[in-house]
């Protein structure tokens, strides 16, 4: 949220209730209000495709669109903003519904007075904000910010789902650091965290953007490849990104003396139909585990 101000988008087919809504938001003695107002989803969508807000305040009903419909169709629009339905109905039902759907809030404009307004306001942004972040943690590893085991079963999952319909292609990469330990116990923990981190960022950098890439584990890192175009050219894209993946690496307390210290070795496993995350892995970590002994890459 802007500190200093709140960018608010007011979605109201009533220009005599959006004109006392900003009644209402500039009796704040506190914050200040910057407000933007949309008679229709159509304009609210092309005002949030050009400059985000802190808080929608969203109307039931608008056109064609009746009830509940309204903000179902808002959120369908996919845009991260906190929503309150402001409406001129009083349903605890329609209530209940909105917030199950997401709304942060609902309030009947009958009832709505300046200070319940900006209270409602403060705390939907704040709540907002705090959810977004525990989403963020619960998906992220805190060390290097990909995305951790959590977020690659879901999103992957999502992928396979998708791939029992198109036919398109999908495989899973499992690494895994060699002597990583050596490394910790050479260089120091400090130096170990610095080879984690200069992986990741290296697999974020070298692979495809629409490729997933997880930390699931200590020196485990995981690669989903999606929509390449056959067996032969995964193996060619794979050794192919290993060299860059694993380049000599600078570390802080050696800026002069680069060192050889990301060594991977790799599993994969090409998705078939019938095949679900968890066996894909089992059959990388198989390989990938051929490829620790012989030190070279496996493909199964
Ligand atoms: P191998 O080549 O057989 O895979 O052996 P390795 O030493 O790479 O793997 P092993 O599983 O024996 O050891 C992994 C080590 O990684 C042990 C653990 O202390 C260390 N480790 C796990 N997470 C972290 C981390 O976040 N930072 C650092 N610095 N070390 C970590």
């Amino acid at each position: 949220m802007n500190t200093g101000q709140i960018r608010v988008l007011v979605v109201d087919d009533d220009p005599d209730d959006f004109y006392l809504v900003n009644e209402m938001l500039k009796q704040s003695q506190r914050k200040a209000f910057v407000v933007t107002h949309c008679e229709s989803l159509e304009c609210a969508g092309q005002v949030l495709q050009r400059s985000p807000v802190d808080i929608v305040l969203l109307d039931l009903g608008l056109g064609p669109l009746q009830g509940i419909q309204t903000l179902e169709s808002f959120l369908s629009l996919g845009f991260c903003t906190p929503v309150i339905v402001l409406t001129g109905v009083h349903d605890e039902v329609l209530g209940e519904q909105s917030i199950k759907l997401g709304a942060e809030d609902y309030l009947p404009k009958n009832e709505a007075s300046s200070a319940l307004l900006i209270r409602a306001i403060t705390y939907a942004i704040e709540r907002y904000a705090l959810v977004e972040q525990l989403e963020k943690r619960a998906n992220e590893d805190a060390l290097t910010g990909l995305a951790n085991r959590h977020a690659l079963m879901g999103q992957t999952t999502t992928l396979i789902n998708n791939l029992e319909r198109s036919g398109s292609t999908l495989a899973v990469a499992l690494l895994d650091l060699d002597d990583f330990k050596g490394v910790n116990d050479r260089w120091g923990h400090n130096a170990g965290d610095q080879v984690i981190v200069a992986l990741a960022h290296r697999l974020q950098s070298h692979l495809r953007s629409s490729d997933l890439v997880a930390r699931i584990g200590g020196d485990e890192f995981v690669w989903v490849l999606t929509n390449y175009s056959s067996a032969d050219n995964l193996v060619d894209v794979i050794e192919k990104k290993l060299s860059y993946l694993m380049q000599p690496l600078v570390l802080e307390e050696y800026p002069d003396d680069p060192k050889q210290l990301i060594k991977v070795s790799l599993g994969v496993a090409e998705w078939k139909p019938g095949l679900g995350l968890k066996e894909l892995l089992s059959r990388a970590d198989k390989a990938m585990y051929q490829s620790k002994k012989s030190r070279n890459q496996g493909v199964v």
